[in-house]
């Protein structure tokens, strides 16, 4: 499992993080958008690291590193992600930027951030109020835990839907 955050020279230069995000992925990606978040996820990464889930935690803020957010989405599937878990606070915006650029199923944590004027539910607001056409799944504030659980039962159901006709 790797676990890491752009270094901040790295975040100016247009598409270096290719070079990084480029490595074949592990199943689960798990994205938050500030360290000030990486507590408050530890119980996603924990219950995927007991069901030996592959996973990697980067910090990407959509609002400070969008070029990056838009890398990695844009790329995750290629890489083998099949699920990613996104959390964050205030106006959350990461998991719904990384649905806009990513088919994969996106999972979204609203996360309680000292800052919230309104004790996560701004950021549970601003990930589950998505546009028709653009689906985040929403768990609970600080949900991170179910997060992973339900990134499992994703990746359980490898037989996907069948064609049409079929
Ligand atoms: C959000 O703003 C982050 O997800 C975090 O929850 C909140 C505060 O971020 P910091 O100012 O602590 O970096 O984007």
């Amino acid at each position: 499992m790797g676990r890491c955050g752009l270094q901040p020279e790295t975040q100016t230069e247009p598409f270096a993080a290719l070079e990084e995000f480029g490595e074949p992925g592990p199943l689960v990606g798990v994205l938050v958008g500030s360290e000030s978040d990486r507590e408050a996820m530890e119980p996603a990464l924990q219950e995927l690291d007991e069901r030996g889930i592959s996973h990697e935690f980067h910090v990407l803020s959509a609002h400070r590193d969008p070029r990056a957010v838009a890398e990695y989405a844009s790329i995750a599937a290629l890489r083998g992600v099949r699920v990613i878990i996104a959390g964050a606070g205030m106006a959350a915006a990461l998991p719904g930027v990384i649905a806009s650029y990513s088919e994969l199923p996106v999972i979204g944590v609203p996360l309680r951030s000292s800052k919230s004027v309104a004790d996560g539910l701004d950021a549970l607001l601003a990930i589950a109020q998505m546009p028709p056409g653009v689906p985040v799944a929403c768990v609970s504030i600080d949900g991170a835990r179910n997060a992973a659980i339900l990134a499992a039962r994703i990746l359980a159901q490898g037989g996907g839907l069948r064609p049409p006709g079929s």
